[in-house]
Parts: C-alpha cells; structure tokens; sequence
C-alpha cells in the first residue's frame, strides 16, 4: 500500500509517464492482493518426516521399553506388569509371519474392489500378506479412535479418488511419524479426463512430498465404469454396445511386489518399534491408574484441611481464598508420589502460580458463584457466609489437587524438568471442564458439606 502511494504521488509529478505509472499502480494492487490472499490461506503445519528406522534405532527402543518397565515394576510391584513383560520377549522374538496390509480411506472410494483384485493376485511368499479393509470416518472429536484402528498395519494402502481431505492429510502424517508404510492410491481414474487426471496426481504428490515419494502415490481404477463401443458393420449400418475395460491395477501390484521384495525387513522392524511404543503406554497406564489411586486420598486430606479453615475463619477476597486453597505441602506431596524432585521454593513457586491461574481464567469466581447458587437450594443458609468459602475452598482445593496429577502425569520419569505454567494452565482447563458439569458439582457440596460438619462438630 505504502508503494501505492508512493507511485501516486510520482504519477501526478510525471505526467509524460502517466500510462507507465497506470500500469505500475494495477500491477502493485494485483501484487498487493495476491500476497494479502496467500497470507490469508490457512497454513498446514506439517510435522517433519521422521529419519529412517534402522534395527540399532528399534533395539534401542527395546532396552528402553525394558527399562521404563522395570521402573514402572519397582514402583507398583512387579506382578501388576507380568503380561507386560511377557509381550516384550514375544515383540523381541519376532516370529516369521504374514504382514498385514489394509486398505483404507473414505466410504466408497472402490477398496473391497482393490481388495478383491488384490487378494487374487500370486504372491510369491512363504507368507502371503494378509488383507484387511477398513473404512475412514470423518471423525468429529479427534483422529485417536480412527487412527487406532491401523495400528496393527504393516503398510497401508490409503485410496482416495480425488484430493485428500484435510483430516485424511492429518491422518496420513500421523501415521508415518509412526512408521507406518503407506501408499497412496488414487483410484477411479476413469472418472477425470487426462488432464484433470494429471492436475490431481500432481496436487496430491505435492500434498505429500515431505514424506512421501512420488512413487508411492499411484493412479489406479479397480472397476472402470462401462464404456459406449460403436461399431460400423459392412451393410453400413452401426451397432452400439456397453463394454467394461478391464481393471487397471499393474502398477500397483508392481510397487507392492517391489515393496515385499526390498522393504519387508524394515516394515517388520516398524511393526516391532511400534508393538515397544504400545507397551511403554500401557505400562504409562498402569503407573498412572495406581499413582492416581494414591492421589485421591491426599488431595482429599487437603480439601478438608481447605475447606475447614476457610469454614472458620472466612477471608475478605476471592484471591484470598485461592492462595488458601492451594498449598504448597500439597504440591511437594504430589511430587513426590510422581517422582519429581522438587524443593519447597519450587512447591511454593508452582502453588503461587496455580492460584494466578484459577484466578485469570475466572475459576475461583466462577466455582464460587456456582456453589452459591446450589446452596441457595439447600437447608444451610443458616451459615451461607462460611459454608460458601468451606465449600469453595474445598473446590478449589480438588481443582488445583487433580491439575497437578494431570501435569505430574504427563512429566518424565524422576524429573526436575523446570515448571511450565502454559501445560499447567492447560492442566487447569482440562480438570476444570470435566468436573464443572452440574450433577458433580452438586455431588461433590452434598458429600463435602457432610464432612466439613463432621470436621467441625467437636469430638464425643
Ligand atoms: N468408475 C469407477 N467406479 C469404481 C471404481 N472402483 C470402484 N468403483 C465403484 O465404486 C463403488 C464402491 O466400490 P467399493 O469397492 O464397494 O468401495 P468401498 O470403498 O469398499 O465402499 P465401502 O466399503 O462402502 O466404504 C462401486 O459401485 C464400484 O463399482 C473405479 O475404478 N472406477
Ligand atoms: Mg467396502
């Protein structure tokens, strides 16, 4: 814009180049306007391409995998993880067997057609590979569940008949950052005339080309649609009729006997680093599941301990009640039931910053309100003033008990990583979506009310 104007003012100075400076000025605002629309386009980001798996990379993963459980074991007793590591000597054995290839992609994109030519196909191998069809749904809340669903997948052959969607794009890269082996099948080519045919072949190698070659995106029709033959007989009279061209799958069938012939080590070592990475999050899991077991009681310990005081002696600011209810012995019993070395200045140092949080996002006022609101429905209004801070204190006590697991969680093993209040906020919002739904929360001021009175009510 700023050269615009600048070409105007020149423009009124030179008037001998009037039609020069006319031209200069379209072409700066089609420039102008090309750049703003580019800008404007939603930019991908792709996730790099992983480098390539090598047997030193998968034994690797092996001793690690042996590792962590062993960890894990030491920790949450070592018969909790018997057919954990049972598997591991299964995955490191790797037996001879078929590999598993499925094809996949949205409904209707001809795949049992592929399937069927396929599965007819000779496979010159000891183990012929196993065929698998699987539909892609356009998942509304997550990839996870779809993607789970090939996990077992020695190669996958993703068959779309046009431009890969954006999801399916997603989909693709997240399956080759876990070294799955993909094809890109771009089927019913009968459908486009040539030039279409070759505009789309082109857009998808592009789509792709950060980690998939140009060879791995082949163009197939697995039931071509009848054609319309018309023949001209010697009487001069013409004869029409419908006839089906054959299937075109050759280079397809190509690329996969080539594949199997040069690559099934190194799709077996896939399946192999794959079947490590499962393990670890299942043993992940566990650890999980029995820290968490042994969370709850200790947050509750604090709840009450929050609750009571605040039941007492009331404060004068919601801000107040926040730094009550989060304390700092709380965080260093928490971390050191996850194993993170942490002194009391950081304890108190991630305490401080919990309270900031539930106070930016509004969630100390917000719970506060809402607990008003349900009490306003109960027979306690005799001691609403402390009731409400009892029980807010209490809340928040939960909140900020059950962020810390969900942060703790997600921490390495026997770290002392330095705190990351964006992943500790985000922590925050998560635990805080899932128990503002109304029946927990009227649940928990029901079972928390009971408590607090029997805290307070002095001993027989
Ligand atoms: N024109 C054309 N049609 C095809 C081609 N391949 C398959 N079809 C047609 O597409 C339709 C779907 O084929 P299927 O093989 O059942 O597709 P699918 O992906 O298994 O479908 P779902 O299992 O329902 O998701 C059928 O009517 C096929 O005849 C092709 O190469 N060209
Ligand atoms: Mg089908």
């Amino acid at each position: 814009m700023g050269l615009c104007v600048l070409l105007l003012a020149w423009d009124g100075l030179q008037h001998q180049w009037l039609v020069l400076g006319q031209w200069g000025l379209g072409g700066l605002s089609l420039l102008g306007l090309l750049a703003w629309q580019l800008k404007g386009l939603p930019q991908k980001s792709a996730l790099s391409p992983r480098p390539a798996l090598t047997a030193a990379m998968v034994q690797e993963t092996q001793l690690q995998t042996q590792k962590f459980l062993q960890q894990v074991a030491q920790e949450i007793g070592d018969e909790t993880l018997t057919d954990l590591k049972q598997r591991l000597v299964v995955i490191a054995e790797d037996s001879p067997r078929s590999l598993r290839f499925i094809i996949a992609g949205a409904k209707r994109t001809g795949k049992t057609r592929l399937l069927s030519l396929l599965t007819a196909q000779a496979w010159l191998l000891d183990y012929p590979p196993q065929w698998y069809e699987q539909s892609f749904e356009q998942p509304e809340s997550g990839l996870e569940t779809e993607l789970a669903r090939l996990q077992t997948a020695d190669l996958i052959l993703w068959v779309v008949n046009g431009d890969l969607g954006d999801q399916q794009w997603q989909a693709l890269q997240h399956l080759q950052c876990q070294y799955h082996r993909l094809l890109l099948v771009f089927n019913k080519q009968d459908q486009y005339p040539e030039a279409d045919r070759s505009e789309i072949l082109l857009q998808l190698q592009q789509q792709c080309r950060a980690w998939l070659s140009t060879d791995d995106i082949i163009v197939t029709a697995s039931a071509p649609q009848a054609i319309t033959v018309r023949r001209y007989l010697m009487d001069g009279s013409i004869t029409e009729s419908q006839e089906f061209p054959p299937p075109q799958v050759d280079p397809l069938v190509e690329r996969l006997q080539q594949i199997l012939t040069t690559e099934s080590a190194t799709l077996r070592l896939a399946q192999q680093w794959r079947a490590y990475q499962a393990l670890q999050s299942g043993a992940q899991e566990r650890l999980n599941q029995a820290r968490r077991e042994k969370a709850l009681p200790l947050i509750e310990q604090y709840q009450w301990l929050a609750g009571g005081t605040a039941l007492v002696n009331p404060v004068a600011s919601i801000d107040l009640l926040a730094t009550l209810a989060i304390n700092a012995q709380m965080v260093l019993d928490l971390g050191k039931l996850y194993q993170q070395r942490l002194s009391l200045a950081q304890a108190q140092t991630i305490a401080a910053t919990l309270g900031e949080v539930l106070l930016k996002l509004g969630l100390a006022e917000l719970s506060s309100q809402a607990i008003a609101a349900l009490l306003k429905s109960q027979p306690l209004t005799y001691v609403a003033g402390g009731a409400l801070q009892g029980l807010s204190a209490s809340y928040l006590t939960r909140i900020a008990g059950l962020s810390l697991v969900e942060y703790f969680q997600a921490q390495p093993f026997t770290s002392s990583a330095p705190l990351n209040p964006e992943r500790l906020q985000q922590a925050v919002e998560k635990v805080f979506a899932q128990t503002q739904r109304l029946g927990n929360l009227q649940a928990f001021i029901q079972g928390s009310w009971m408590r607090l009175q029997q805290a307070l009510s002095p001993a027989p």
